[in-house]
């Protein structure tokens, strides 16, 4: 090997992803992949790496930590990088490039998990404000970096679409919006892990993931093409399909950064299923975020399945081989700590959630003292129990998967002793001659709720309720001020039931799971008063 000539980095960033001769690094070494891109499990998005260092790749990409690939690589190897290039035996740390460079910028009020990748949501009160969530605000899951496509380049975007006998056809962006009908559809997306916070801090058993709140919920109108109008175009037989006689069963969905996952082939044939292949979201492109310049949209699914940055769809007999499909988006039971991951099926279509993303106390109510004929002192002395009760404004959302609507939410001011019902915001009536923005059909979009009552003062405890069993929503002040301690305090509880009759769980430590997915229990918040 040290024969092999050594290059500088100058040389080295020259065989880019456009060069005929890709070269990447790994530590100090140089190799030519050219002939591995065609290789490659993961297709041609190693050549993100190309003319610069893979390890911050494979930092990503765990799984190619293996002697197995380095023995692959090995064959490849043309030489080494020039000492003067080196620092501690590797390139300089400011030689490698950062693969999350060329994501976009972002909106502050976000809050954020992790930048790189972008994990992030909207703060409950702001989540809660509007019934289609601002682009700017809806909150972001991305397993990598955002692929940069320029908007330009967007028109010649190419779409693959594979059928299981192996014909291939592709279509530019341009083709697709010029060649099929446009198309609508009103369409919240939840990822899996949203709430997963409030499952690890309400059953005290931590699950692994993003510590999402309430947040990992959005809502907007998409527009784009029907899949099933493009996979009939592709020569796919859609009445076959609908008919159940067709030998693929799942379509594959890849994004341009390898991000993979599949929908069983019902879903996308169904004539009322509205999987859309999206270029458009509030009306706006889609921003590069959530997908530009072309995302799958599969409504009532959890959202892994709408893949974003979509180049190619693949028609199989099988799910998707990915990690995202075959590992990571599945439940078990509270005891399953050690999983065989075949042992159960994926996430497809949701269950039925809702949460609390605004709360606020009012005044207290219903004095039975007359302050003002006793007097100032005992005025400022008035507390709980000479009142009836203190106002409480709660709002949040519901939501239910597979195009089921919510047909009634449920509050408790204590605890779950008593309940009483939330008004459902008419988001999707047609207003003032206005046509309803609610579009597709099935029930896709969330529905958003408002509860306006008075907790009575008796419900007000002396004590905290126990710790482990409170969930404190990041979003809200009252939960973020910790000098209550020593206040009064109650449970405010909210539950949804879909039309199918499903309501969410009592508990967390209930439905807890290793990977802390569909985190859907009773949503709980502390509420404490002075006095
Ligand atoms: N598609 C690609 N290509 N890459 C990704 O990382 N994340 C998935 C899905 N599609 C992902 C993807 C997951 S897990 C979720 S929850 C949604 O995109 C998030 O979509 P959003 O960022 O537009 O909210
Ligand atoms: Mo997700």
């Amino acid at each position: 090997g040290q024969n092999l000539p050594r290059f500088r980095i100058n040389e080295i960033r020259k065989h880019g992803a456009n060069s005929e001769n890709p070269w990447i690094m790994h530590g100090d070494k140089v190799y030519d992949i050219t002939e591995w891109v065609p290789a490659h499990p993961g297709g041609r998005v190693i050549l993100q790496a190309a003319g610069g260092s893979i390890d911050p790749y494979w930092d990503i990409f765990t799984i190619h930590k293996n002697q197995y690939v380095y023995d692959i690589l090995e064959q490849y190897l043309i030489g080494f990088v020039d000492q003067a290039d080196l620092v501690d035996g590797k390139p300089a740390h400011d030689q490698i490039e950062d693969p999350f460079e060329h994501d976009p910028e972002r909106d502050p009020s976000l809050i954020t998990h992790t930048a790189k990748p972008r994990n992030a949501e909207p703060p409950g009160e702001a989540l809660g404000a509007r019934f289609l969530t601002p682009n700017e605000l809806f909150y972001v899951r991305n397993h990598m970096w955002v692929p940069n496509i320029r908007d330009h380049e967007s028109d010649n975007h190419r779409l693959t679409i594979e059928l299981v006998d192996g014909t291939v056809k592709v279509y530019t962006l341009e083709e697709l919006r010029e060649k099929f009908p446009k198309r609508k559809i009103t369409a919240a997306l939840q990822c899996s892990g949203n709430r997963r916070s409030h499952m690890s801090e309400a059953s005290g058993r931590k699950a692994n993931g993003l510590p999402w709140s309430a947040g990992a919920i959005s809502n907007a109108s998409w527009e784009g093409v029907y899949l099933a109008d493009v996979l009939a175009d592709a020569g796919f037989d859609l009445t076959e399909a609908r008919n159940g006689l067709s030998e693929a069963q799942h379509v594959q969905f890849m994004g341009l950064e390898a991000y993979g996952a599949s929908i069983p082939l019902r879903k996308a044939v169904d004539p009322f299923g509205d999987v859309l292949l999206a270029y458009s979201m509030n009306g706006k492109p889609l921003p590069r975020d959530h997908g530009f310049p072309l995302r799958a949209i599969v409504p009532g699914y959890v959202a892994a399945r709408s893949v974003k940055w979509l180049n190619h769809i693949t028609l199989s007999e099988e799910e998707s081989a990915s990690q995202w499909q075959r590992k990571d988006y599945k439940c078990f039971g509270p005891n399953q700590t050690r999983v065989d991951w075949d042992d159960a099926p994926a996430i497809q279509e949701m269950p039925v959630q809702s949460a609390i993303t605004g709360l606020r106390l009012g005044k207290w109510i219903g004095s039975k003292i007359d302050s003002h004929a006793l007097g100032n002192d005992v005025a400022g002395k008035q507390s709980r129990d000479d009142s009836l009760g203190r106002e409480i404004y709660l709002s949040g959302y519901a939501f239910s998967g597979g195009g089921r609507s919510i047909i009634r939410v449920d509050v408790s001011l204590d605890d779950g002793l008593s309940w009483d019902q939330a008004i459902l915001l008419p988001d999707c009536v047609s207003n003032n001659g206005e046509p309803s923005p609610c579009q597709g059909h099935g029930t896709w979009a969330w529905k958003r709720w408002q509860y306006a009552g008075l907790i009575p003062a008796a419900i007000f405890k002396e004590k905290l309720y126990n710790e482990s069993a409170l969930v404190k929503a990041s979003s809200n002040e009252h939960h973020q001020n910790k000098a209550w301690t020593g206040q009064r305090c109650t449970n405010v509880l909210v539950k949804a039931v879909d039309d199918a009759y499903n309501t969410q769980p009592e508990s967390h430590a209930a439905t807890w799971n290793i990977r802390g997915n569909l985190a859907t229990a009773w949503h709980r918040m502390q509420v404490c008063t002075a006095g």
